[in-house]
C-alpha cells in the first residue's frame, strides 16, 4: 500500500485534493491539524491516505517537498476508513456542497463550528473503531457486564488488564455511565481524563506526617517473608533521617520472636546510618525495647518473616503489641508485593488484619505491570497506602503514597521516574 499525504486549509479540501488525485479507493487513515487558525494565518490540516498499488486514478504529482508530504512509518493496523464514505460524512455534518468548501466564501464563525464538529465526528468514528478492536481482544467482556458505549471501550480494556477485579470495574463503570456530564462523553480521552479522577478519588491514602514536637511515631512493618519489609525499614529510616525538611532522629527494633537469627541484615543498616537498634526475643521485652529508644522522634520495628498461612508467628507479634506498657500507640503497615493477584492479596490481608492494619505499603512495583490488584484490594478494604517501594535501591526506591501515582500507574503503566 502506499501512503500519500494532502494538506488544505480544511479538511474538506485536503479530502477533495485526495480525491483529485488519488480517486474513491483510498482509504483514510488519519487527520491532523497541522497549524492552528490565528491571526494572519489560515488553519492547515493534513490528511493521511493509503491506496493499494495500482490503483492511482492518475500519475502522481512528482514529490512535494518534505514538509507538505510526511510518509508514515508502518501504521497499515491503524484505522482504515473509506474516504468516500468519510468526504461524504463530513459534507453532511458541515452541510456544504463541493462548491461552497472554499474558506474563503464561508464566514468565519460558521467554519470554525463546523471544524468543531467535524472534529467531533472523526474522534467519535475513532471511538468506534476502537470499540471493535476492543472486542476482538475479549468478545465476552461487554456480554457479561455492564454495556459498553464506545468512547468507553479502550479504558474499560485497560481497566480490565490490570488486574482490578471484575465486579470494582462494572461498578465504576456504571457510577461513570450514571454521573459523567454529557459533555465529558465525546471522545475516548476525556472519558479518560474522567475516569482517572474518579478511580484518583476511590483510593484511601495516608498523607505523611511527621511527629509532632515531643511526642514520636512509632511504625511496624508486618508481611510474608520476602516482600520487602526490612529494606523499606532501612530506605523509610534513610528518608526519616536524611532526607526530610528536619534531620528527625531514628531508632530500630527487630522482632527476632523465632530466634531464626536474621537480624544482620537490619544491623548492617542501622551500623551505616549510626540509628540505636534493639532486639526483641520475647514478647515481654518490646516495653523495654520502645524505651530504651526513648530519644528517637521515629521508632521503626522490623519483624521477622511469617508466611502469610503461618498464624503462630502473627500471633506472636500480636503478643508484642498487646505487651506495649508504653504510651506509644504502633501504626501497623502491612507490606505486601505488588505482584500478586488481588485474591492472593486479599487473603494475606486477611491473615494479617487480627494485628489492626493501619497503612498498607506495596512493594516491587517494578516487577508489575497491572496494578487494578492493589486498587481493588485498597478499594476493598478501605485501608490506606502509605508508601510504595518501587525497587531494590537504599534509600531512593520508595514514593510517598499518592493516588496520582497509582491511578498513572494503573492507566499508563510503572515508569521509572516519570509517573506522576
Ligand atoms: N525489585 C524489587 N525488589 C525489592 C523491592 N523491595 C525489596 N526488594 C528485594 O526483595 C528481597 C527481599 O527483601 P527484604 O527486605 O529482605 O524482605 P523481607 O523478608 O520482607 O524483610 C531483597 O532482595 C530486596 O532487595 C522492590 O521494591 N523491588
Ligand atoms: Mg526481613
Amino acid at each position: 500500500m502506499k501512503i500519500l499525504t494532502f494538506s488544505g486549509t480544511t479538511p474538506a479540501e485536503a479530502l477533495k485534493k485526495a480525491q483529485l488525485e488519488v480517486g474513491e479507493d483510498a482509504m483514510l487513515i488519519e487527520t491532523r491539524e497541522i497549524q492552528k487558525k490565528s491571526l494572519g494565518k489560515s488553519a492547515l490540516y493534513e490528511i493521511v491516505v493509503g491506496v493499494e498499488e495500482g490503483v492511482l486514478k492518475v500519475t502522481p504529482k512528482p514529490r512535494e517537498p518534505l514538509t507538505q508530504q510526511r510518509p508514515l512509518a508502518q501504521k497499515s493496523n491503524d484505522v482504515l476508513y473509506n474516504i468516500s464514505e468519510a468526504a461524504k460524512q463530513i459534507s453532511k455534518i458541515a452541510a456544504v456542497t463541493d462548491e461552497e468548501r472554499s474558506p474563503q466564501s464561508v464566514p468565519l464563525n460558521v467554519q470554525n463550528d463546523d471544524l468543531k464538529k467535524i472534529k467531533n465526528e472523526i474522534e467519535k468514528l475513532g471511538d468506534k473503531v476502537k470499540l471493535i478492536q476492543n472486542m476482538f481482544w475479549d468478545e465476552k467482556a461487554p456480554k457479561n457486564s455492564v454495556t459498553i458505549p464506545p468512547e468507553f471501550a479502550e479504558i474499560y480494556r485497560l481497566a480490565r488488564t490490570s488486574g482490578m477485579k471484575q465486579e470494582h470495574l462494572d461498578e465504576i463503570m456504571q457510577l461513570t455511565l450514571e454521573h459523567m456530564p454529557a459533555k465529558m462523553r465525546e471522545n475516548s480521552e476525556t472519558v479518560k481524563r474522567y475516569f482517572q479522577t474518579l478511580l484518583r478519588k476511590m483510593i484511601p491514602v495516608r498523607i505523611e506526617s511527621v511527629p509532632k514536637a515531643g511526642s514520636k511515631k512509632v511504625v511496624m512493618l508486618v508481611g510474608p517473608t520476602g516482600v520487602g519489609k526490612t529494606t523499606s525499614i532501612a530506605k523509610l529510616a534513610a528518608r526519616y533521617s536524611y532526607f526530610l525538611d528536619k534531620k528527625y532522629k531514628v531508632g530500630l527494633v527487630v522482632l527476632d520472636t523465632y530466634r531464626i537469627g536474621a537480624v544482620e541484615q537490619l544491623m548492617q543498616y542501622a551500623r551505616m546510618m549510626k540509628l540505636g537498634i534493639e532486639t526483641v526475643v520475647d514478647p515481654p521485652e518490646f516495653s523495654n525495647a520502645l524505651n530504651a529508644l526513648r530519644y528517637s522522634d521515629y521508632i521503626l520495628i522490623d519483624t521477622m518473616g511469617s508466611s502469610p498461612y503461618d498464624k503462630g508467628k502473627i500471633e506472636k507479634i500480636y503478643e508484642c503489641l498487646r505487651s506495649n506498657e508504653t504510651d506509644y500507640s504502633v501504626d501497623v503497615v502491612l507490606v505486601l508485593p505488588s505482584s500478586i493477584k488481588f485474591e492472593d492479596l486479599m487473603a494475606t490481608y486477611e491473615n494479617f488484619a487480627p494485628l489492626g492494619i493501619d497503612t498498607m505499603m506495596f512493594t516491587k512495583l517494578d516487577e508489575t505491570r497491572g496494578f487494578g490488584n492493589i486498587f481493588s484490594l485498597v478499594y476493598e478494604t478501605k485501608v490506606p497506602i502509605s508508601y510504595f517501594s518501587i525497587g531494590q535501591e537504599v534509600p531512593e526506591d520508595l514514593v510517598v503514597s499518592s493516588s496520582d501515582f497509582l491511578i498513572d500507574c494503573l492507566l499508563n503503566g510503572f515508569h521509572k521516574g516519570e509517573n506522576l
